[in-house]
Parts: C-alpha cells; structure tokens; sequence
C-alpha cells in the first residue's frame, strides 16, 4: 500500500496541470491498490539548464495487479512551458488499452490537450466494454481541434486532441480526461486476467508499437534536448517515457 505525498511542482504549474495531476492520482488511489515502482537511476527528479533557463522534471509511478506501470510526469521549462505527461501500461495479462494524457502549457494557455485509450490488441480495436461506454458520453464541443501527427495512427477513434480556446473549454477537457479515467479504473479492476500466451504476445507487440510511435514525436524530443542533450533524451525516451521490454517476465 503506498500513500501519494503531494509534489510542489505542480502549484506553480499552470492550473489545469495542477487540476488534473490531483485528479490522476485520487483515481489511482481510490480504484487500484497502488505498489511502489523502481524508477531508472536517476530518472526520478531531473534539473537541467539551457541558457539560464531551468528545467525540472518529477516523475512519480506506481504498479498495481493489472498495470506494469502508472507514469504520471510534471515537469516546467523556465516559466515559459508547463508539461503533464500520463501514460497507465496495462500487464501483458490484462487486455487493456493505454490510458494516455498529455498537457503542453504556455503564458499564451494550453496549447495542446490530448487524452485517449488507445487499443493494443491485434486488431487495434477497442473492445465492446469500453466502446459503448465512450460513445455514449454527452458530445463536447471544442473550437479548435487538432490534427493528429503521421505517427498518431496509434490513437483510437475516441482520441480527443485539441487547443482549449478559453478557461471553459480547458474546464470541458480536464471532465472528458475525468470521464476516461473513471471508466478505465472501473473496467480494470474487473477485469479477469489471460492465460492464453498467444493473446499475452499480441498485448505485448501492441504496447511495443504504441512505445515505437510515440518516441517518434519530434517535438517532446526537441524540448527534451535542447536542455538535457541528445543521449540524454534518447534514454529518457526509451527507458522513463516509453519504455516497452519485449520479456514477458517484465510484465
Ligand atoms: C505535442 N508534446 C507535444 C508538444 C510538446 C510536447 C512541446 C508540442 C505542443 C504543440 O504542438 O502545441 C512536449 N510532452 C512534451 C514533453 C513531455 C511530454 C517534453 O509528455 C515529457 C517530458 N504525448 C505523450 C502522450 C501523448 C502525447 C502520453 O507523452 C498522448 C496520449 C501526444 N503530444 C502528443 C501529441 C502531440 C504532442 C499527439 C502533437 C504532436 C504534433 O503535432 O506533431
């Protein structure tokens, strides 16, 4: 049993970070019983410096019976970007999808509010118990949606990717990441776990995939590298975002 100790980072952050960190966590504890997860040496809490201008990362991560990995990530540039980085990995004997969430915030507000649980079965399809649940929520209305990079083939149909244009619509977002959250804690915990080894070797490849796409995202990269070098971000990619071991004993 782990207790959640509140982080301070995220009270100088941007209030919808703030918001939805406290939100992530009370889930977790309300729904799963949380174990405690080994961070990669070094990994846990970052500072680095570009030109006087500081970086600071906190990662926090727990594991439970049907997840490897909870991954919650706060981290600020200067004061000029705030990021909330979530990622929930399921265990390759749960057939789950990824929960994944990323908030990037700047003076101007949140310039980009992603949410969606991604499928990683061989089909790349959400199963029927998560489908009509998410297609029957109440429809929103956002004024600027965006495109989904070449690499967000990964996302589901119920992927929501947009620039929040006022404190309202930052409001709306933060209860469609509320909704998926609950939804996804409850479905879970129901779950019963496979046996077949087949079916653990297609989640496996799935999350394997998911991993592959999202370290192609350029842009993390580049605000990554520009204070903590290349090698750096390359393992912190590899090993601390997106890490995906191809062993089933990891999971
Ligand atoms: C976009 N992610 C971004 C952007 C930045 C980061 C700077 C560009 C913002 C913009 O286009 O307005 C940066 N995100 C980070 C950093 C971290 C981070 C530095 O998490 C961590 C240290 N990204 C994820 C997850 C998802 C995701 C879990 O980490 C989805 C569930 C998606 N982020 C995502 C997508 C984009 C993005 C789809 C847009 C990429 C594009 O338009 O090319």
């Amino acid at each position: 049993m782990v207790t959640i100790v509140q982080s301070s980072l995220r009270e100088r952050q941007h209030v919808l970070v703030c918001q939805l960190a406290n939100f992530i966590e009370e889930q977790w504890q309300r729904h799963l019983e949380l174990s405690p997860y080994e961070i990669p040496e070094d990994l846990g809490y970052i500072e680095g410096n570009f030109e006087g201008e500081k970086l600071v990362i906190e990662n926090r991560c727990y594991q439970t019976t049907q997840f490897r990995k909870l991954h919650l990530e706060l981290a600020r540039i200067g004061d000029r970007l705030d990021i909330l980085h979530c990622v929930m990995f399921p265990r390759a004997n749960y057939d789950l999808p990824i929960f994944g969430v990323d908030l990037v915030g700047s003076k101007l507000g949140i310039g980009a509010a992603i949410v969606d649980l991604s499928p990683t079965n061989s089909e790349r399809l959400l199963s029927k118990s998560y489908s009509q649940v998410l297609a029957n929520l109440p429809p929103m209305e956002f004024s600027q949606p965006r495109d989904l990079p070449e690499w967000g083939d990964i996302f589901s149909e119920f992927c929501l990717f947009v620039r929040p244009g006022d404190s309202y619509e930052e409001a709306l977002f933060l209860e469609r990441v509320q909704q998926y959250l609950a939804i996804h804690c409850q479905i879970s915990v129901s779950q019963s776990p496979i046996s077949s080894l087949v079916h653990k070797a297609q989640i496996l490849l799935g999350q394997h995939y998911y991993c592959t796409q999202q370290q192609q995202n350029d842009k993390t990269r580049r605000v990554l590298e520009k204070s903590l070098g290349q090698a750096w971000t390359d393992r912190y990619m590899r090993q601390m975002l997106f890490d995906c071991p191809l062993n089933i004993e990891n999971y």
